[in-house]
């Protein structure tokens, strides 16, 4: 018989890098993480800030999805340095094949049953299971209006679309990136954890089983304001996007 206390194992689901690594080895300090939990990064590691190779590394110790931007890297795969944006490039100078070939193995989502809960980049359309929902909408999904399966930037959206929070019901909690938020979005069906780190604001995990949300601060500006840097565009529930 040991008297030491198991210690139960927690998912810790991270925000989007976009190259903060020294955010996110503050974000799992403060969690102190260790090799009991399960970290699972959702996606863009890479581009726009300082220490990308340095992300992929990270996350190739423990799990991550595709994000767009890793998508849009193997897309441009064969591609010539000069024929990227300079931001793309600055990554690709930076990465060796066995990082674009890890990106190939990301997954398009994780299901979470025992939280009821999955983890994507972006978004879902309402009326179709996860796994049957189009590689778009996971990587890409913002604002919608059913039942067209298109989406739009919210910046873009025509009148009348709205971000794909206010149509899922369920039946999992989804977990996402890729949407600049002014603060963690946390409601009854979905909760996103993209709190704009390599704009200068914060890098955010949700913590499971409590559903704790824990930030650390971005060491840097790194990457200008998304769009002209003011939140207007509501989300739901009062929190604000950036794009
Ligand atoms: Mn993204």
């Amino acid at each position: 018989m040991s008297d030491i206390p198991v210690q139960p194992r927690r998912t810790i689901v991270i925000g989007d890098l976009h190259g903060c690594h020294d955010e996110a080895v503050d974000l799992l300090d403060r969690l102190a993480v260790t090799s009991s939990d399960r970290v699972i990064f959702t996606g863009d590691l890479v581009d726009r800030g300082p220490l990308r190779r340095q992300c992929v590394e990270l996350a190739m110790r423990h799990e991550c999805l595709l994000g767009n931007n890793e998508e849009k890297h193997l897309q441009q795969r064969e591609r010539p340095l000069d024929r990227l944006t300079p931001d793309h490039a600055g990554t690709r100078r930076v990465l060796e094949d066995r990082h674009l070939d890890y990106f190939a193995t990301l997954p398009l989502f994780i299901p979470l049953p025992e939280y009821g809960a999955v983890v994507v980049h972006a978004g879902v359309l309402p009326g179709f299971a996860v796994a049957d929902q189009s590689p778009h909408t996971l990587l890409h999904g913002q604002c919608i209006r059913p039942p067209s399966r298109k989406s739009h930037w919210p910046s873009k959206a025509p009148e009348g679309w709205t971000f794909w929070t206010n149509h899922w019901r369920g039946p999992e909690r989804v977990i996402f990136g890729h949407i600049v938020l002014d603060r963690a979005l946390v409601s009854e069906w979905a909760v996103g954890i993209d709190t704009g780190c390599v704009h200068g604001r914060t890098l955010t995990a949700v913590v499971l089983p409590g559903w704790e949300i824990v930030s650390v601060p971005a060491r840097g500006h790194y990457w200008g304001p998304k769009g002209d840097g003011v939140a207007r565009y509501p989300v739901m529930d009062g929190v604000m996007c950036f794009s």
